[in-house]
């Protein structure tokens, strides 16, 4: 990476932690405006970024109000970015319908916005059930929307159990191969998917779209 490039993001990861929205706004259109690709500003710029103010939550450096100003920030760092992302990635038929929730008890909505967001963009068809999903609600969208896959983001350890439950519940009613689940958030990991038996994981919204193409293509 150019050290120009690498300031920058440096510096978009600076402003989101400091919850400084002007600033961040700011920086993404120099990022913009320098021709970094906006996934990377995405993956490097925000998500790293946010990654850290996790990590400083965790150590007792920065605390709640200090994650909602940074998770504002970051939100309008998308504001900007979207439309970029946009113009780069149109593509024209659909290849499936995907339902995307952020499972039980968790109200993390900004990764899987842009799961969301990077979808529509590969021409999916897409329906956002939002926060704190329960099994059950994925399992009767899911039969209503006759989606492909089942997309559950989990930010917390805490709510990753329900991605399991919502397999669980789909071998139950005998409709496990009916649809395509993958998982990812934070700290899910391959294991894990593994462990519970999901049809893919991906680290990055951007892995989840290729890996979605992937699950369609089989069915
Ligand atoms: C911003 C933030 C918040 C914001 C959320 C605002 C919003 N509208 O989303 C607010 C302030 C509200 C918040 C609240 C809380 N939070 Co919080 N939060 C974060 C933080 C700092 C960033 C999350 C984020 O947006 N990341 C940026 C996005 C872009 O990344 P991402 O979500 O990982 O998504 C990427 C990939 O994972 C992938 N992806 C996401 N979902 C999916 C799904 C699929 C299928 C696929 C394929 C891919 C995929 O695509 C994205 C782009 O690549 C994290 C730290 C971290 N490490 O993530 C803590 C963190 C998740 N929070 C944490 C905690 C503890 C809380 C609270 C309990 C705090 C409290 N005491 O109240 C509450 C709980 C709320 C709840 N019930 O859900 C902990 C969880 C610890 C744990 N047990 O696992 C973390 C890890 C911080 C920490 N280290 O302690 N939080």
């Amino acid at each position: 990476m150019s050290t120009d490039k690498k300031a920058l993001l440096d510096e978009l990861q600076q402003a989101v932690i400091e919850g400084d929205e002007e600033g961040a706004k700011a920086i993404t259109q120099k990022c913009l405006d320098a021709g970094i690709p906006p996934l990377e500003t995405v993956e490097i710029g925000l998500r790293d970024g946010l990654r850290i103010v996790g990590e400083k939550f965790e150590k007792l450096e920065l605390f709640l109000p200090d994650m909602i100003m940074a998770a504002d920030a970051g939100n309008e760092v998308m504001k900007l970015l979207e439309p970029a992302i946009g113009a780069s990635n149109l593509q024209a038929s659909s290849p499936g319908t995907v339902i995307v929730g952020a499972a039980k008890g968790d109200i993390h909505t900004i990764g899987k916005n842009i799961l969301i967001m990077l979808f529509k963009l590969a021409g999916f068809k897409v329906h956002d059930l939002g926060e704190d999903v329960s099994a059950t609600t994925f399992l009767e969208e899911a039969r209503k929307l006759n989606a492909d896959i089942i997309a559950i983001s989990s930010l917390m350890t805490s709510t990753m159990p329900c991605q399991r439950e919502v397999i669980n519940l789909l071998k139950d009613v005998n409709e496990r191969d009916k649809f395509k689940v993958m998982v990812g958030g934070a700290p899910v990991t391959q294991q894990w998917a593994d462990q519970i038996g999901a049809d893919g994981y991906a680290e990055t919204a951007g892995g989840g779209v290729t890996l979605a193409l992937k699950l369609v293509a089989q069915k």
